[in-house]
């Protein structure tokens, strides 16, 4: 009888440290969309999680349509919709060279039920644009650069989501929600003119840190496993509601990405993803904007564009950090066919930490 109750006391332990991960799907790598994905799944009732996310985004040269187009090329050629106003050339003479965007997102999600989980995300962002300033109202002589910066907490959104069908390793969710416009679109910087001035003036819309209006969130996400492999889709739409104080609505969003994933291990499964995302033009004005730069104009915004990412997926299986979740993803477009002249996407990467309790 000896040796069989020594085989059982190692047994029952190691059953206990197996079961968690085999009996729980929510245990799994691979149970969360990539990082970048945001409100994939939903909760069990009563489950709270907790979730920071920073993006870096780098965004450098501009696109004219699906075509690259020289900064030179921008100040000689194309026309500033301001111009015959007091002081504005004919054709746009600051030209964006290079922009970054770094934002920590919190989030959390409670599911009261099980037939619901709500979530709540706030941000804090910072851009930082840099400039080439050409000299005069015309030919392509270079009176300097100036860099832009403005940072704040950005809009929050609010949202339930609904499983329409859960279970088996498979989940099929519809979002809807709200975008609260928490964040200001009021930012002012200081620039170099091509007549040498430096005022300080409101900075355009691609350095505002909200879209200052009311915005429906609306999606839906399909995950499912075989085996070691995963996969899934999601599409998520921003709909703008109204006119923002300032005079405009930023153009609505659509977005649809598909991603496969392979769990290598109990702790790890990576990723691969494809996005594509349609953004319309800005509607109406900012009176207060007003510069022969390209982002002032609200014609060269929105645009097609088609990215891909790869991404990997960890979870603590033991230990004190047992079901922290840590997720990568790094993004870069593939295709862009924008509004312009616009700056055009270079890269991005997204860190996520996660906790369900
Ligand atoms: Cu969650």
């Amino acid at each position: 009888m000896k040796p069989k109750y020594r085989c059982s006391a190692f047994a029952l332990p190691m059953l206990f440290a197996v079961m968690p991960v085999a009996a729980h799907a929510d245990n799994r790598p691979d149970s969360h969309a990539p990082i970048g994905v945001m409100a994939d799944h939903t909760h069990k009732a009563g489950q709270v999680m907790f979730s920071y996310r920073f993006m870096h985004m780098d965004m450098g040269g501009s696109r004219i349509g699906a075509d690259s187009v020289t900064s030179d090329t921008i100040a000689t050629t194309v026309p500033n919709r301001f111009s015959g106003r007091p002081g504005q050339p004919p054709t746009l003479r600051v030209v964006p060279l290079e922009m970054r965007t770094d934002m920590h997102m919190l989030g959390v999600m409670y599911a009261p039920v099980d037939q619901v989980t709500l979530m709540a995300m706030g941000s804090y962002v910072s851009r930082e644009m840099s400039h080439r300033t050409y000299q005069g109202g015309m030919g392509s002589n270079v009176l300097g650069g100036f860099d832009t910066k403005t940072d704040g907490i950005g809009d929050v959104s609010l949202a339930a989501i609904v499983p329409l069908k859960k279970g088996h390793g498979f989940e099929l969710n519809a979002k809807a929600g709200v975008s609260v416009p928490t964040g200001s679109t009021t930012e002012t910087g200081t620039v170099l003119t091509p007549m040498a001035m430096q005022p300080e003036l409101r900075l355009p819309y691609a350095m505002q840190n909200g879209s200052g209006t009311w915005d429906v969130l609306a999606g839906t996400t399909m995950m499912g496993r075989t085996g070691n492999w995963g996969w899934g889709a999601q599409y998520a739409a921003t709909i703008r509601t109204g006119t923002n104080d300032q005079g405009y609505r930023l153009g609505d969003k659509h977005m649809a990405t598909a991603w496969i994933s392979h769990k290598h291990a109990p702790w790890i499964s990576t990723s691969i993803r494809i996005a594509g995302t349609s953004t319309g033009r800005i509607g109406g004005i900012d009176p207060q904007i007003v510069a022969p730069v390209q982002t002032a104009d609200p014609d060269n915004y929105g645009g097609e564009r088609i990215d891909i990412a790869l991404g990997a997926n960890l979870i603590a299986t033991g230990g004190s950090l047992k079901g922290y979740r840590l997720g990568i993803e790094l993004g870069t477009p593939l295709y862009q066919d924008l509004n312009g002249p616009q700056m055009e996407g270079d890269w991005m990467f997204m860190l996520g930490i996660q906790k369900a309790f």
